[in-house]
């Protein structure tokens, strides 16, 4: 157990004779994608356990992305954070849509409400920020600035399933909402992903977006794409939720355990969790590398590393800095100090409900001694 390699992350994966039976009902039925019996089921499953109107499933979180851009008909410039994984600008870029990069709060990680409307042009058409680490953003502050310039709000909550506000499940906020289902997240289908959105029209309009464009047999309304989640996918995630709550709680106890033990050691910053009353989910435990530490971030990551921990440097390199966004006027130092500052610190650590209690300690005493 000891010399266990710890990744980052690791799927959640209830045991395989459970799986078994809806393997078997596939292979009777012959329905492997389209629509099936299993989507169908998982969309109702999805629908009741987060406590929103309306979900279109798909086969992965990016083109979820996409297909949420071409539902609102995105288009022109689009206000987005440096500080995520890159799909969230490679669907702007994907779609003839300009990413323009506005820098992020020190507490949240996320989108700088004060920074957002002086980005603002007359191409403007949208915000996309992100959930970062499942860390709600301030929605209240970026939806009026979306009401006061007319524009759409598109959150992409990849990393925030199952996180609520003091009012509900904080997927409700915007235009939509788009979750990824990646064998790395806390709630996976393998591959997979989910538009949520307030009204049936929306739906139903994802719902072709993701089969083509197709409207019946003959006809095709729009220029869609194959989006579909298949059966297995489908099948896997409604077994999964019978162990979100018991994961989510596990992962709870990882990060209150690395809280504990890392919050006073110097050099070693831990983020609040910030915006009040609300239920988490621990997708990602980030430490951010100060100064005085004793080791620089990568310096920490390579000692890790070397004890076979694979820490990740989730954002690292921000996205502005990649070699097709770079050239952005909006990419510059001079625009993003926080995020770059950020990004030369954070390390995420080792979380996931299957992680050993042992393998944590072991975490800990690299960084600590
Ligand atoms: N927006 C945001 C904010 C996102 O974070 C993402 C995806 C998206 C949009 C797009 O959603 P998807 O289209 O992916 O649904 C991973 C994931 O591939 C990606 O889904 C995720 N964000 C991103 C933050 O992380 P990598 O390249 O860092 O993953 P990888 O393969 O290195 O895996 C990380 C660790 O997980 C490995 O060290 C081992 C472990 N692992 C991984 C896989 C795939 C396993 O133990 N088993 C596995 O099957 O991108």
């Amino acid at each position: 157990m000891y010399d266990e390699p710890s990744h980052v992350t690791r799927p959640l994966l209830p045991p395989l004779e459970e799986f078994l039976p809806s393997l078997e009902q596939i292979w009777k039925d012959q329905i492997v994608t389209n629509n099936g019996p299993f989507e169908q089921k998982l969309e109702q499953a999805l629908r009741d356990y987060l406590g929103v109107s309306h979900i279109a499933l798909f086969n992965n979180g990016t083109t979820a992305l996409l297909a949420a851009l071409k539902a609102l008909g995105i288009e022109g410039e689009v206000i987005t954070t440096p500080f995520s994984f890159v799909a969230t600008s490679h669907v702007l870029e994907w779609s003839g849509i300009k990413p323009v990069f506005s820098d992020i709060e020190r507490t949240t990680l996320n989108l700088d409400p004060g920074r957002i409307e002086e980005a603002v042009t007359t191409r403007t058409t949208a915000i996309l920020p992100v959930h970062c680490y499942g860390n709600p953003c301030d929605v209240d502050a970026i939806e009026d600035i979306a009401a006061r310039h007319d524009l759409k709000v598109i959150f992409d909550a990849a990393h925030a399933f199952a996180v609520e506000d003091s009012k509900g499940s904080v997927l409700r906020h915007g235009d939509l909402s788009v979750l990824s289902f990646h064998a790395t997240k806390v709630f996976n289908t393998f591959e997979g992903g989910a538009v949520v959105c307030p009204d049936l029209q929306t739906k139903q309009k994802l719902d072709r977006l993701k089969n083509f464009g197709f409207v019946d047999e003959d006809r095709v309304e729009a220029v869609g794409i194959n989006g579909k989640m298949n059966e297995i996918c489908a099948a896997f995630g409604l077994l999964q939720l019978k162990y979100i709550d018991e994961a989510i709680n596990r992962r709870s106890k990882i990060a209150s355990l690395y809280r504990e033990a890392l919050q006073d050691t110097q050099g070693i910053h831990l983020l609040p969790r910030t915006n009040g009353e609300y239920r988490d989910n621990n997708s990602y435990f980030s430490i951010l590398v100060d100064d005085d530490y004793p080791l620089c971030r990568d310096g920490l990551y390579r000692r890790l590393r070397d004890h076979n921990i694979f820490a990740r440097r989730y954002f690292f390199p921000l996205i502005s800095d990649m070699p097709m966004y770079s050239g952005l006027p909006s990419a510059t130092t001079d625009n993003l100090p926080i995020a770059q500052e950020i990004a030369g610190k954070v390390l995420c650590l080792p979380i996931y409900p299957t992680l050993h209690e042992n393998d944590q300690e072991r975490v800990i005493e690299l960084i600590v001694d």
